[in-house]
């Protein structure tokens, strides 16, 4: 088996365009919503423009603040969350309309909906496939019924594949009424965590999940290699990076740690074998948060694995192992 290592020069990537959604609205502990700011502190444009990639930081979308209720109906601040979707859903849109790369700054990962719902209407209108791959330590595929906590950053992939109120399920409108996503687009990786009723949903729905038990079995490289076969040249990949996805021995500033995630290199390796793929179109970072972060250390090895994401490469060898 050979492994395509990638060109020496790295391909010419858009301009990246940063959004800052600074809320914590769709999480189960406050502290998400100075994401944004704490890897602009841990200094991502920097990091990114150093490979030559151009950068355009849009600053912060200012939504609805959290109002710090309890569930109702099975959801928890559900107007709040789609107010900050419709945001997020919005500039995302924009940035894509105009050829940009757009990486959105978490924020809890409810806000993927947002983000995932306009990369889906982009890839409708212009004829792109579309691939997600979903890093996470969660499945992130509960429904009201299912869902023990209300907390809307447990949904958004059932949102996504059309399970969930309308506001949610409908933000992309996409051509012929359907839902944003199609299970069989995605690929989570790194889960560890799924509630027992979300386990037989996520079952039912035929999702592809390669969880922390296939990394361990098979290793992380041939679990990238089957995530990512069957893209080309017409394929928007799109990365959802919940940074919980990570061990919370190297990322303790995270709201959700559940041991046993992917080390460091592991981690790294991943993100190189995205970007050799050549097809990374938009990104999200989110559940970041600094009030559980130790000097700001998950936020500077979040910004370390983007650059890697973006084809920082420290591989020695030129030819292929
Ligand atoms: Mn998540």
């Amino acid at each position: 088996m050979t492994h395509d290592l990638p060109a020496t020069l790295p391909r010419s990537l858009p301009p990246c365009s940063l959004i800052g959604a600074p809320t914590d609205i769709g999480a189960g502990a406050r502290g998400a919503s100075m994401g944004p700011e704490a890897l602009r502190v841990a200094g991502l444009q920097a990091a990114l423009e150093l490979h030559g990639l151009q950068v355009l930081d849009r600053g912060n979308l200012s939504g609805p603040s959290n109002p710090w209720q309890p569930p109702v109906d099975g959801y928890r601040h559900l107007p709040e969350v789609v107010q900050w979707n419709r945001l997020v859903y919005g500039a995302v849109y924009a940035e894509l309309q105009q050829g940009h790369l757009p990486i959105l700054l978490g924020g809890d990962h409810s806000l993927g909906l947002g983000s995932i719902s306009a990369v889906a209407r982009h890839c409708a209108e212009s004829g792109k496939k579309l691939r997600v791959l979903w890093l996470d330590a969660h499945a992130d595929f509960n429904t009201s019924a299912l869902t023990p906590s209300g907390n809307v950053h447990g949904m958004p992939v059932a949102c996504l594949c059309g399970f969930g109120p309308a506001e949610l399920t409908q933000l992309a409108h996409m051509p012929g009424g359907g839902p944003a996503l199609h299970p069989s687009q995605i690929r989570q990786i790194g889960i560890r965590s799924v509630d027992a009723g979300e386990k037989r949903f996520v079952h039912e729905q035929g999702l592809e999940v390669f969880d922390m038990r296939a990394i361990d079995e098979v290793g992380m490289r041939q679990v990238m290699e089957r995530a990512l076969a069957g893209m080309d040249a017409d394929t928007h990949l799109h990365v959802s990076f919940d940074v919980d996805f990570l061990d919370p021995d190297i990322a303790p500033g995270v709201g959700t740690t559940v041991p046993g995630g992917p080390t460091y290199r592991e981690a790294q390796l991943c993100m190189e074998m995205i970007a050799d793929s050549g097809r990374l179109a938009s990104l999200d970072i989110v559940e970041l948060n600094p009030a559980l972060d130790v000097r700001n250390k998950t936020a500077v090895l979040a910004v370390d694995l983007v650059e890697s994401l973006f084809g920082k490469s420290t591989l020695m060898r030129t030819r292929p192992f």
